[in-house]
């Protein structure tokens, strides 16, 4: 209701501007007639000045209002360690901008009124300063300069090698969901090969590769709290990309060109619930590019645990292989390696019964 109203307003507003500038545009007609002397601008060029500079006004009280109200939902907590270095680049360059645009448009908008045409004016010739072209040009170059090496700087530290005791994650988007698989007992992902990829081996991951034998997919990404995470990021068929506000994590899943991002959740699910005061909050894994007409619909969950939990999840949750879900996969293994897949998978205590719906999903 609310919106309506404020909508009408501003459309009234505009209505009651565009009827007063007719009237005197129609006024300026009548006048002209009778008085016929010349004068290069039209005569609501005084109007015209104050409307820029009542533009500008609305314009910085809007764009501040917005900026103040809508804080909360641009500026989510950080739940990563390297969270706060980013946050605190993106405020430094924030407030960069924010008063270079502000100091902008008062000169675009206030000069606009302040030198509008007045018979009594004259224009000075004034064609070049050099002092004022270094202050322009050496300023913004040191700020520019500034800005982008210590951002650069710590990508560079982001973006460098995991630590050796990360936990391993392989994510990798599709039109239109993720995938995520885990390396199972020996955390060791197995290679993988696009030409596996089917409607189930999501990955394509590769029987020929021993390590690949234990390793098991999951609904959601389920990482540890306090410890670094690796993500190794593919993309299968368009670009995709791997966000989330929260960890201030974004990296672009390519396919055939393996990306990675590590970082060290700070905060759990359960603790982000209670700071937040929302039962149902989840962290959430969104696509960030416009991949296709399901975009939209790619959002993937991921859960931060305490150690222990995410210990007792992996141990359960590393009994459910790939290969023991989809044992008609051993098809793949090599025939030397079989024996060993299967014990690995823990194939062994499948029953006779599960062997015949797997095989029968498969038609
Ligand atoms: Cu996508």
């Amino acid at each position: 209701m609310l919106t309506i109203i404020v909508v009408l307003a501003v459309v009234l507003i505009l209505a009651v501007l565009f009827t007063a500038y007719r009237v005197t545009a129609l006024v300026d007609v009548v006048k002209k007639k009778k008085n016929q002397a010349y004068s290069p601008v039209s005569k609501n060029n005084g109007l015209q000045g104050v409307y820029m500079v009542l533009f500008l006004i609305a314009g910085i009280a809007g764009f501040l209002y917005f900026s103040i109200s809508e804080a909360d939902v641009y500026n989510l907590p950080i739940a990563s360690e390297h969270g706060v270095i980013v946050e605190n680049l993106f405020s430094i360059t924030m407030w960069v901008t924010v008063f270079v645009f502000i100091a902008t448009q008062i000169f675009l908008f206030g000069f606009g009124w302040r030198y509008r045409y007045r018979k009594e004016s004259k224009a000075a010739y004034y064609p070049h300063n050099n002092t004022l072209e270094l202050i322009w040009t050496i300023i913004p170059a040191i700020v520019l300069a500034w800005l982008i090496i210590s951002g650069l700087k710590q990508w560079n530290n982001i973006t460098g090698p995991a630590p050796e005791d990360s936990e391993v994650v392989e994510v990798m988007g599709y039109q239109y969901a993720w995938a995520f698989r885990y390396p199972g007992k020996d955390k060791e992902l197995g290679d993988y090969d696009f030409r596996m990829i089917d409607a189930i081996n999501a990955v394509g991951i590769d029987m020929e590769d021993q390590n690949g034998h234990d390793d098991f997919m999951a609904t959601q990404l389920v990482i540890p709290k306090g410890k670094p995470v690796h993500l190794q990021i593919r993309g299968r068929d368009v670009i995709h990309s791997v966000y989330n506000p929260h960890f201030r994590i974004q990296m672009n899943a390519v396919p055939g060109m393996p990306t990675r991002f590590w970082f060290i959740p700070t905060v759990s699910t359960a603790e982000m619930r209670e700071q937040t005061g929302n039962s149902e909050f989840n962290y959430e894994l969104v696509c960030n590019k416009i991949c296709g007409k399901g975009h939209y619909s790619m959002k993937g969950i991921i859960t931060v645990l305490e150690q222990d939990e995410y210990d007792t999840w992996y141990r359960e949750s590393q009994q459910n292989t790939f290969l023991k879900q989809n044992p008609n996969y051993l098809s793949k293994v090599p025939e030397h390696l079989k024996e060993a897949a299967k014990i690995v998978a823990g194939i062994e205590n499948i029953t006779e019964k599960q062997k015949v719906t797997t095989a029968l999903s498969s038609f």
